[in-house]
């Protein structure tokens, strides 16, 4: 491993990558093609190697929440289709065009705009529009058939711009009342059968994310949305209980001990507030990783972290960049491997467990994970 100076960092598994992909496809229909969502920074896996991974292994587009995202992967490289799910400000459609990133789009004017800027560029690409449908998510997209056909009307008049997608997002697909989910998928085909009724041939066609692709894969059309799962996480635990896919965590959060001390002589306080009162003779173990890294500051006096194949406690708040453990009575020494989130010998912190601790969910708790951690890919176990 090249030498990190400061030595946390995250291990990403691109064999479990290829694993939860391969499971996914297995259960979904054969026609319908994968989309990997690889925005925020891959869920805080890294986006442009998990982007290369998971189009090299079944999946074949990519989404993104903004342009920046996109362009991103653009620039190293990637030419594989790109999806931008969030909304875009019409000031940037030429940008767009240029990168030959795909935008989502549910105004009509925005649309009549976006083809006046342009027509007025000259441009030589045309811009993707995906549609997108409001049936229950209540962020954006169209939300009544009158506001679909200005939509489509404007789309499908328009030089600069082409028709390649249509979609709708399920805000329950993860909870065991199926009733919303069937509702949204409902009006989303109503609003699809209007649509062919008017004469328009249809686009790609796609509504699952990870929950609904493996509670519903009936579902599934012409592509799925597939997020947190190909990271190995699973959206609930109503999906998980499901047990219809196998998934296999990605990531692994470590570091290695800066400094260890025995209480035994002394000042007794630990960290900010001294919120700690170490006993004498305790072992504490200062960690190179705080709130600064994405180790939240409510697990201060509450996480834990595997040290020698056991659980230790974080003792003290957590500071930016530093965080505290007790190793009891136990042995440890400065440059000891300790991992935050993963496995060590039999004992697992899993993502899951702490996102439970902190009363949120592991979408939020993996990619919330800084850029100044390095990530290091793993493949059959060697790195790169
Ligand atoms: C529009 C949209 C999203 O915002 C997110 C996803 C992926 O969701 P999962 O991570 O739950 O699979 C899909 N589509």
């Amino acid at each position: 491993m090249e030498n990190l100076c400061r030595e946390t960092w995250i291990e990403v598994n691109l064999d479990a990558i290829e694993n939860n992909l391969r499971a996914i496809r297995r259960h979904i229909p054969k026609k319908s093609k994968i989309m990997a969502v690889v925005k925020a920074n891959a869920y805080g896996h890294g986006s442009v190697e998990v982007a290369r991974h998971t189009l090299e292994n079944g999946a074949s587009e990519l989404a993104v929440a903004s342009l920046k995202e996109a362009i991103v992967l653009r620039k190293a490289g990637i030419t594989e289709p790109i999806l931008v799910l969030g909304f875009t400000s019409v000031g940037c459609v030429k940008e767009a065009a240029v990168w030959n990133v795909e935008l989502t789009a549910f105004q009509a004017d925005w649309i009549k705009e976006a083809n006046r800027i342009l027509t007025k560029e000259v441009m030589t690409n045309q811009l993707a529009i995906h549609i997108n449908v409001d049936t229950g998510m209540g962020r954006i997209g169209v939300r009544t058939k009158e506001e679909l056909l200005a939509s489509v009307e404007a789309l499908t008049t328009s030089k600069f711009l082409r028709w390649s997608g249509i979609y709708t997002h399920f805000s329950t697909a993860d909870e065991p009342d199926t009733r919303l989910t069937r509702l949204q998928h409902n009006l989303f085909i109503s609003f699809l059968r209007f649509l062919e009724r008017q004469g328009f041939e249809l686009p790609t066609v796609h509504m699952n994310n990870t929950a609904a692709a493996i509670a519903f894969p009936e579902f599934s059309a012409d592509m799925i949305r597939l997020g947190i799962g190909l990271y190995g996480l699973y959206p609930s635990t109503h999906i998980k209980q499901l047990k219809l896919v196998k998934l296999e965590p990605v990531l692994s959060l470590k570091t290695r001990i800066s400094y260890v001390k025995n209480m035994m002589t002394g000042p007794p306080s630990i960290s900010y507030g001294a919120a700690y009162i170490a006993k004498i003779g305790e072992v504490i173990a200062t960690l190179p990783i705080g709130y600064a890294d994405g180790y939240s500051r409510a697990l201060s006096n509450r996480g834990f972290v595997l040290h020698r194949g056991r659980r230790v406690p974080v003792v003290g708040r957590v500071t930016m960049d530093f965080l505290m453990v007790s190793l009891g009575d136990g042995e440890g020494k400065q440059g000891d491997e300790v991992v935050i989130y993963g496995r060590q010998n039999e004992a697992e912190i899993s993502v899951d467990e702490v996102a439970e601790m902190l009363g949120t969910i592991n979408y939020e708790v993996v990619s919330t994970l800084s850029r100044r951690i390095p990530r290091l890919f793993i493949k059959n176990e060697s790195n790169h």
